[in-house]
């Protein structure tokens, strides 16, 4: 950690307006519509209960929902496009117009054309648009702002590659390299956020340098995405082993990321990390 780091950290603390979002601190509610999502145990699965759950964490505070069909969790298996817009497709439509962005939580590209034609507005991609050859130039031609989050392999296989010699410059890295085949589809910079992928090819160790050095990917230009929540990297850290119980634990995490230049915490907590968030805002200035 040099002090070009800590400048970096102070300059872009509010990071830039972002899919019609302003500048500073974002709380983006996690909705899973998934039969075995490992972190809240399939509680939205379905479609009328995960709409509910929507409107509840808007009247919480979140800026962005993000509504996913397929459970990214370590050794998952791959759910058909298919089946994920069957889960995903009536709760986007409800809560579209809702005053907040949906963001849809998707590497298929047929998924992010009949999310946006839903009423969904950001793309968020596990795989930084490299999953599907077809997603990039849609999300391109559809103008969308888009999450390009870093992992390597695919969920079933990342762990397999959690191996780095510099974890912070490999990941920086990497999502540049995101970036620019993003930008050669035809996004424009201004429209991509970036995220280091917490627990996605990462041990706790690397979870725990890619945070204290989080402010290494401020010179990217893109506002950073956090998701720590409920994670069993916070299990780890805090010894608590129930995913349920890791809500103090990812709002502590959650605090630290902004305080080292992340501006959007992906969250299953609204109400209480929208509390933390503006305190601690208030706080840190
Ligand atoms: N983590 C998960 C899924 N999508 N997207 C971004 N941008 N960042 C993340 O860290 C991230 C993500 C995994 O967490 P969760 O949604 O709780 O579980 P699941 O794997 O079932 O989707």
């Amino acid at each position: 950690m040099g002090m070009s780091e800590f400048t970096a950290t102070s300059r872009n603390a509010l990071g830039h307006e972002w899919a019609g979002l302003p500048p500073g601190p974002v709380v983006m509610g996690i909705l899973n519509v998934t039969p075995d999502s490992f972190s809240d145990g399939g509680d939205a699965m379905d479609a009328a209960q995960a709409t509910e759950a929507g409107q509840r964490m808007i009247a919480e505070g979140a800026g962005i929902l993000d509504i996913g069909g397929e459970s990214t969790r370590p050794g998952a298996v791959p759910v058909p496009p298919e089946e994920e817009q069957r889960r995903i497709l009536p709760v986007i439509a409800a809560l579209a117009g809702h005053g907040v962005p949906l963001s849809v939580d998707t590497r298929n590209a047929g998924t992010i054309a009949a999310a946006l034609d839903a009423g969904a507005a950001i793309v968020n991609d596990v795989s930084a648009l490299s999953h599907d050859p077809a997603a990039a130039a849609l999300a391109a031609r559809r103008g969308c702002p888009v999450v390009l989050m870093h992992m390597r392999g695919t969920p079933a296989t990342m762990m397999a590659h959690a191996t780095y010699g510099d974890v912070a410059t490999e990941v920086l890295a990497e999502l540049a390299a995101r970036i620019g085949a993003a930008e050669a589809a035809g996004i424009v910079r201004s429209r991509i956020a970036v995220d280091p992928g917490i627990g996605f090819a990462k041990t706790a160790e690397h979870n725990i340098v890619i945070l204290q050095r989080l402010p290494i990917l401020l010179g990217l230009g893109c506002r950073i995405v956090v998701g720590a929540s409920r994670k069993r990297f916070i299990g780890e850290l805090s010894g608590a082993g129930d995913a349920k119980q890791r809500m103090a634990g990812s709002i502590a995490a959650g605090l630290y990321a902004l305080s080292r230049g992340a501006t959007i915490l992906r969250v299953h907590d609204v109400a209480e990390t929208v509390q933390a968030v503006r305190t601690w805002q208030r706080l840190a200035g």
